[in-house]
């Protein structure tokens, strides 16, 4: 059974730093039952002044390229620093299993018992706007908490790298030498859209081909478009076993996020994440009260029906949509 709270007892938790009360604090926003929405709610509008003093760094990569590894060793370098750091995993598969739990705090052995350090994985929960809006809520919380780093990881299939794009400031894609993008399952586009790329497990036999891959997309992205951000993606290698190349990865984030700042990116970035949130669960919340009426969900499909056979226009099925939606809202009244 879980404990349940008020908001204001959650935010002095939090605001303490105290970890157990994050921890409840993250259960309660992935939760999907209405009162644990309403005290999230209220939680979140209550930190929103005590947030956003960080930098959300976003990294993905497919299974096996070493997130988990690197973020082990990144992360102890980062606390070495004097920082502290929040990591959060998004699972796109809807559950996350015990077994990636397990596995991760194997790999992040030292991490997860490190004061300075809080790791947390992203149930999908059910709560309207899913994993996204979660995860965007949790960086929040963490923050509140006093965390400067908060790291998002997620695996590089699926759609989540997307999402995870929009809700940080920068987005690191970890990469293998010596497998094209095809090959590692990178759709189009991922590669532009990175900050940096790093190419994973620099050392032994593999160094010279991380080299040799380092140049290949150097020359790749030397032609690629100009970002918003006026910053080149940039091109690393690394190994965690050896730590060789860390504190360049480290470097290179803040050289972003000094550059950026200057620049005013930083902060306009961040307003357009919070307007395109907004708009995203306005979406959620529309089609999800639209889906809440039978006779609207009936109507719909004998229109899909018309309107593949030609029997009436799109345009018009819309339409007819629409201002039967607006009939059902007022009969509600
Ligand atoms: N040689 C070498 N091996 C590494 C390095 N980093 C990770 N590995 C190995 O690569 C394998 C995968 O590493 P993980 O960190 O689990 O990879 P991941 O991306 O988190 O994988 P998933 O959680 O399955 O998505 C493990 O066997 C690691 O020991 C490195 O820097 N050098
Ligand atoms: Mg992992």
């Amino acid at each position: 059974m879980n404990q349940r709270f008020n908001a204001e007892k959650y935010r002095e938790g939090i605001l303490k730093r105290d970890r157990v009360m994050l921890a409840k604090a993250i259960t309660l926003v992935e939760s999907s039952l209405p009162s644990d929405q309403q005290i999230a709610s209220d939680l979140i509008n209550y930190l929103l002044p005590y947030t956003g003093n960080s930098v959300r760094i976003g990294i993905t990569g497919v299974p096996g390229v070493g997130k988990s590894t690197f973020i082990e060793a990144f992360g102890k370098h980062v606390i070495a620093q004097g920082k502290r750091v929040a990591i959060l995993t998004i699972d796109p598969s809807s559950q996350v299993t015990r077994g990636s739990i397990l596995g991760d705090k194997t790999r992040m052995e030292e991490l997860v018992r490190d004061r300075n350090a809080f790791i947390r994985p992203s149930s999908s929960g059910e709560k309207l706007g899913g994993v996204a809006n979660n995860t965007r809520e949790s960086i929040l919380l963490c923050e509140a908490a006093g965390f400067d780093i908060i790291i998002v990881e997620t695996v590089g299939v699926g759609q989540s790298e997307t999402s995870v794009k929009n809700m940080v400031d920068f987005f690191l894609l970890l990469m293998l030498a010596g497998a094209g993008d095809e090959l590692q399952g990178i759709k189009k586009g991922i590669v532009e859209m990175a900050d940096a790329l790093v190419i994973t497990k620099a050392d032994g036999d593999n160094e010279r081909k991380a080299s040799e891959a380092m140049a290949e997309y150097q020359q790749a992205l030397h032609f690629g478009m100009q970002k918003s951000s006026d910053w080149s993606t940039k091109v690393l290698k690394c190994s965690a076993l050896t730590n060789q190349g860390i504190d360049s990865v480290w470097q290179t984030i803040l050289n972003y996020t000094e550059k950026t700042k200057t620049s005013g990116y930083f902060s306009t970035n961040r307003e357009q994440q919070n307007i395109a949130w907004m708009a995203d669960q306005f979406q959620f919340l529309l089609s999800n009260d639209f889906k809440k009426f039978e006779t609207i969900q009936k109507l719909n499909t004998s229109l899909k029906e018309q309107v593949a056979r030609l029997k009436l226009s799109p345009a018009t099925a819309a339409i007819k949509l629409l201002n039967a939606y607006h009939e059902a809202i007022k009969s509600l009244k």
